[in-house]
């Protein structure tokens, strides 16, 4: 039996990852460091200062600035996200994440949140998601961000559950290795050539058919 399902935010429980894109691509323009989707799919699931440095060393410029501009670069950027966030509604969570979390609360299995994003309670609060979560990991409470499994095997251990019966749900090549280093099943939500190679165990285009049935048979197949 699954013991948690431990679920990255953005890009899974809403389509955030699309704002932190357009916020980076924009301070990428004002720096004259411009990127595609291809590149941000790097920036996907790591820090707001790790991303940062990605893209200054894109653009070879990662010796131009002191920690004081690189700080404002990615206050800046934050500013612009959160202004994104402002038009958040329950109408925004990903199809079929509110009915997976019902169902797992009324089978007893802890749902939590293992995010690199310091913006995440406001976002959990936006979509009226808050009660539904166990545990919600503070990126600042680990070691090391993702790819390190730190921030999943954080939120098994505060629910209680054994690594190797826990499910994690990523959009992100990082957070699916994360995910794997922490010896759980990792399900992929995106593309197929992009989530595999990272480890994904199974990867599926979007939330929709991702229930509680559908998590069953992923740890009857995968798990160990
Ligand atoms: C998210 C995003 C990353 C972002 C990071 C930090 O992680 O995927 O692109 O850089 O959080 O976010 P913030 O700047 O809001 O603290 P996740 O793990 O939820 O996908
Ligand atoms: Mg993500």
């Amino acid at each position: 039996t699954i013991e948690a399902v431990i679920f990255d935010l953005d890009g899974v429980i809403t389509d955030t990852a699309e704002y932190h894109y357009i916020a980076w691509k924009q301070l990428g323009q004002e720096l004259g460091i411009p990127f595609d989707k291809e590149f941000n799919e790097q920036l996907k699931g790591i820090s707001r200062m790790q991303s940062l440095e990605r893209i200054l060393q894109l653009g070879g410029q990662d010796q131009s600035y002191s920690q004081a501009e690189k700080a404002d670069f990615a206050r800046r950027k934050n500013e612009h996200y959160v202004s994104l966030l402002d038009s958040l509604t329950p109408e925004h969570t990903y199809p079929g994440i509110r009915e997976l979390l019902l169902e797992l609360r009324s089978a007893g299995i802890p749902a939590v949140i293992a995010s690199a994003s310091k913006n995440a309670p406001q976002i959990l609060r936006a979509l009226g998601l808050e009660s539904l979560f166990q545990y919600v990991v503070h990126p600042d409470s680990v070691a090391h961000g993702k790819p390190a499994p730190d921030l999943f095997l954080r939120g098994a251990v505060e629910v209680g559950a054994e690594a190797s019966r826990c499910i994690g749900i990523e959009d992100a090549q990082a957070g699916i290795q994360a995910i794997k280093a922490a010896g759980m099943i990792a399900i992929g939500i995106g593309e197929e050539n992009v989530l595999k190679p990272a480890g994904a165990d199974v990867v599926m285009k979007d939330t929709g058919g991702v229930n509680l049935s559908f998590l069953e048979e992923t740890l009857q197949a995968f798990g160990c």
